[in-house]
């Protein structure tokens, strides 16, 4: 199988990374005068660092997301696989040592870009084709393009792919770029025999590696922005979610790592890593990475069967073991936000739209409340506890509760009827070794009874088979210029 991915590699070099330069190397930069003046209004600037020139501009968001990476495949915790310019946000920035995501794809990104619950909202799988993100929810893009933004999407989606209403050009992106299902062929674009590669809904035949043509449509998007207006950049990575496929100078960069799916997926890492040093370096040659709020963080833990490790936590990619749902993830803001330091509260990725929202001063334009909570004058101040009754965490099946000290975990194995209930001291036992389920009973119970309290929506995942869905854009909605799986599938036929 390697063997395949070298031989897909040859002639598939990438350009050298460029460098990615400091706050420091910069020189004091201007001051983010305007965010650091509405914070001071709303009374979150423990943290913030107030001395420079004046600036008028609003801030800008780049949120950066990886796919499928685990715990222990970044550098700065420790991993054998480099990554440099991660580090770099990690060392300036606030990492988040508690960040839940939920342990897949759709869920996760359904979270971060509503404020709310995949549980209630539906989202309890990776979503199909004929699935959909709730066309009545409000997203985090919708609100910053009422505020004035200019909103990018470059990369995945997987919030609704045969129904054109569900494409993020139609859900307050005003560019997307990338792919919609759930994964593609790294050089060739395609998924499930058809190409998800697009521009604003028009499809497009390119050459080059998908990590690479992101990065570069992220770059384009910051250098040929209005200037005059904020951006939100949604730069969302299919890196390294699996195929394995590299390119061959990246997995020479790895000659240290034996096991050979683990040398790949950590050459599909520093692609990605390349990619954000460029876009880190883009920021900082247009004169705005000190007037841009940045966010990184991976969707849900690592495949292990795909070279992943999610070490030292239990469980992987699809369950609610530390494993599958704590991962990697930073704040960046130099000039407003203290870096280098180290956020130990839990953080789950139904609060980024509160939080981002109050960091750049824009109230949410929800309609229905949110489930996510509003960290970031926590973020700012440390020591700011926060108070939650509980945190649920979970696709169907397999769903984490966390309360206080406690951490329940409720998992379906493969092909089991029946789910089984362990119970952890989670800041003691972080690897989930002493199930306590036992011993504590009544605490058993308490966290069932949060986690039956949950609403509940019905399921919107579909996980209808991929050969059931031939034509089926046509006969919802037609997108006659959208070659995405079927309906170039259906046009061979
Ligand atoms: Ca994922």
């Amino acid at each position: 199988m390697v063997g395949d991915v070298l031989q897909a590699c040859l002639g598939q070099g990438i350009p050298p990374p460029r460098p990615y330069r400091t706050p420091a190397d910069l020189g004091a930069g201007r001051l983010r005068g305007f965010a650091v003046g509405l914070a001071c209004m709303l009374g979150a600037v423990g943290c913030l660092v107030t001395t420079g020139a004046a600036q008028s501009a609003q801030p800008n968001l780049v949120y950066i997301m990886a796919d499928d990476l685990g715990w222990n495949d970044v550098g700065y915790h420790g991993s054998e696989i480099r990554t440099p310019n991660i580090d770099v946000l990690a060392k300036d920035g606030v990492r988040l040592d508690r960040y839940y995501a939920f342990p897949l794809c759709s869920p996760t990104r359904a979270a971060f870009l509503t404020g709310r619950s995949p549980i209630r909202l539906g989202v309890d799988t990776p979503i199909g084709p004929r699935g959909v993100l709730p066309l009545s929810e409000h997203l985090l893009s919708e609100t910053l393009g009422d505020a004035g933004y200019q909103t990018f999407l470059a990369g995945k989606w997987h919030l609704g792919i045969d129904r054109v209403a569900a494409h993020p050009y139609r859900r307050g992106f005003d560019h997307s770029y990338g792919h919609l299902g759930p994964s593609i062929d790294y050089f060739t674009h395609v998924w499930q025999n058809g190409l998800d590669w697009h521009r604003n809904g028009v499809a497009l035949h390119e050459d080059g590696y998908s990590t690479d043509l992101i990065a570069a449509e992220a770059v384009r998007l910051i250098e040929a922005r209005d200037p005059s207006r904020p951006f939100f950049l949604y730069l969302s990575f299919n890196a390294p979610h699996s195929p394995l496929q590299a390119t061959e100078e990246q997995i020479r960069r790895h000659p240290d790592i034996q096991r050979p799916q683990r040398q790949v997926y950590a050459a599909m890492v520093s692609a990605m890593d390349d990619g954000i040093g460029r876009v880190l370096a883009a920021l900082a040659e247009a004169g705005i990475d000190r007037d841009t709020l940045l966010v990184w963080a991976s969707d849900n833990g690592g495949a292990r069967n795909l070279g992943a490790s999610n070490r030292p936590f239990r469980g992987a990619k699809g369950s609610a073991f530390e494993g599958g749902i704590r991962v990697p993830a930073v704040v960046h803001w130099p000039g407003v936000l203290n870096g280098g330091r180290q956020f130990e509260q839990i953080f789950t990725a139904m609060d980024w739209f509160p939080t981002l929202t109050t960091a750049l001063g824009i109230p949410p334009k929800n309609t229905e409340a949110l489930d996510g909570l509003d960290l970031w004058k926590a973020i700012g101040e440390t020591g700011t506890a926060v108070e939650r009754r509980s945190t649920v965490i979970g696709v169907d099946g397999n769903y984490a509760v966390f309360q206080g000290p406690w951490k329940l975990v409720q998992f379906t194995r493969r092909g089991a009827q029946e789910s089984q209930t362990l119970l952890f001291r989670i800041m003691e036992d972080p690897e989930e070794s002493e199930d306590l389920a036992q011993a504590h009973p009544e605490v058993v119970e308490e966290l069932l009874a949060e986690l039956r309290a949950v609403p509940r929506g019905p399921s919107v995942s579909s996980r209808r088979p991929a050969r059931a869905r031939r034509g089926r854009a046509a006969e919802n909605e037609p997108a006659p210029e959208l070659l995405a799986p079927w309906v170039e599938r259906a046009a061979k036929d």
